[in-house]
């Protein structure tokens, strides 16, 4: 039956909320699926502002010349753009060539919560 009641809640916060405004994804850089010269940093931008304090990311190494390997967290300095709606992550080292995968979550300044997760690859 809990398949069916967590749907039944969307449905109801639907109707309830008139200003609903989740926090979206709306371009990163290095791109989704990307593959790309070894970038400075990682952007997301999002439809929202955020709270800084509740946003953030984990940047993984998935896999490199040609293989995978369990995923290896990199080292970043995470911050929130001037603009209060990019979320910029610094690796600590340069990244190497291989295949690189980030899990983000976010709150807006609403309190809405969103995580996703997009890969791209370095070579
Ligand atoms: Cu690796």
């Amino acid at each position: 039956m809990r398949r069916l009641v967590v749907p039944a809640a969307i449905a109801l916060l639907g109707l309830a909320g008139t200003a609903q405004a989740h926090p979206k994804l709306l371009s990163a850089s290095p791109a989704p699926n990307a593959t790309v010269a070894k970038p400075a940093s990682v952007a997301l931008q999002f439809s929202e502002k955020l709270m800084p304090k509740f946003s953030g990311a984990d940047l993984m190494m998935t896999g490199h010349a040609g293989t995978t390997h369990p995923p290896m967290k990199v080292a970043v300095a995470t911050a929130v753009g001037a603009d209060g709606r990019t979320l910029v992550l610094t690796p600590k080292s340069p990244l190497g060539a291989g295949r690189y995968s980030v899990a983000w979550h976010v709150v807006s300044t609403d309190t809405h919560r969103v995580a996703g997760n997009f890969a791209f690859a370095v070579k």
